[in-house]
């Protein structure tokens, strides 16, 4: 018996020093500690021992016992100690490495110079109007004094959705159901997106955008006009700017006028930028027809009013020397990047 107690603890430590794991440490305690684990199967013979015998083999018992519970005891923490090092070493934070990058949206050319756009505008008085890119053909040209005939249909073809129905070639139906919803003085601008029937080329987009405004109130003159568009140029491309009026046809305005810039790139002697002309159309505008403030409820006697019309995608072009009007709508990450 006592050889079989010496056997025991030999055994017991040489596998618990030759254990890895807290697991497996866990089951030979079990195995040599445990109630039916091989120590307890000893003491229980003890009854088979003569008087002289059990204490002796008793306090090897307890000995043995206390040795591999000792053994038991070091190993749990020399183990949980190497857990412990090894988790520390598996969830150490690098901080060299790179770190994650959440790229930020930025604004759209065309957005950046609109929002510069509607900022002078509300500066000056203006409200900033939204509405349906589906319009009523009335809206869309009736009311604007473009008859079922008039040669504009051509030049604005635009896309059907029926007879009565069709993608808005302008912002102008803005500016009639604002002029039938509110009473003057009205001073408004209709930003937003329109369409027509063109091919898409390096200068033509069958979408694009434009801003219109207009002002109607009692004595509103082309002097008006004038003054506002000026300040809104000088406001959009410095103090300095020089600005001329060209006649012009509009069916919805008369008198009407296009309204140039000197070219801020060579000043009027002409260059690529401004084709060599030395000017750069900006707008057109005029003073509101008789006929399309009647129709909008408003008496041409009593009041008058001029409008004018922007084509965003031409001044952004100038202003970023950017040479192909499909740029703005291919979403090429490495385009947008640069603004
Ligand atoms: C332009 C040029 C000139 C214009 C006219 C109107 C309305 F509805 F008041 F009659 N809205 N927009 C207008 C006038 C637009 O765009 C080149």
């Amino acid at each position: 018996m006592k050889q079989a107690l010496e056997q025991i603890k030999q055994a017991a430590i040489e596998q618990l020093e030759n254990c890895t794991d807290l697991k497996a440490l866990e089951e030979l305690k079990i195995k040599y500690l445990g109630k039916k684990g091989e120590l307890t199967a000893i003491l229980k013979q003890m009854g088979k021992l003569s008087k002289e015998e059990r204490p002796v083999i008793g306090q090897l018992a307890n000995e043995v016992r206390a040795t591999i519970e000792e053994e038991v005891k070091t190993r749990t923490e020399q183990l949980q100690q190497k857990a412990l090092e090894e988790q520390l070493k598996s969830e150490k934070i690098d901080v060299t490495m790179p770190g994650q990058t959440f790229e930020l949206g930025k604004k759209h050319p065309l957005t950046i110079v609109m929002d510069e756009v509607k900022q002078i505008f509300l500066g000056m008085g203006f409200d900033v109007v939204d509405g349906p890119e589906v319009e009523l053909d009335y809206y869309n040209f009736e009311a604007l004094n473009i008859p079922k005939d008039h040669p504009a249909r051509d030049t604005q073809d635009t896309f059907y959705i029926n007879d009565n129905v069709l993608l808005r070639t302008q912002t102008s139906p803005m500016q009639i159901r604002t002029m039938e919803q509110r009473k003057p003085p009205i001073r408004i601008i209709a930003p937003g997106r329109v369409y027509r029937s063109d091919a898409l080329d390096a200068t033509h987009s069958p979408v694009f955008h434009q801003i219109e405004g207009m002002v109607v109130d009692k004595n509103v003159t082309m002097a008006d006009l004038k003054g506002t568009l000026e300040l809104f140029i000088k406001s959009l491309y410095g103090e300095d700017s020089v600005i001329r009026l060209r006649p012009h046809h509009f069916p919805f305005t008369e008198p009407s006028a296009e309204i140039d810039v000197m070219c801020y790139n060579c000043h009027g002697k002409g260059c690529r930028l401004c084709k060599g002309e030395g000017w750069i159309e900006i707008l057109g505008a005029g003073m509101i027809h008789p006929k399309v403030l009647s129709v909008c409820g408003i008496d041409p006697e009593e009041y008058s009013g001029f409008a004018f019309g922007i084509g965003l995608e031409r001044i952004v072009m100038r202003r970023f020397a950017i040479d192909d009007i499909r740029l703005f709508f291919e979403n090429d990450k490495r385009f947008l990047d640069q603004f």
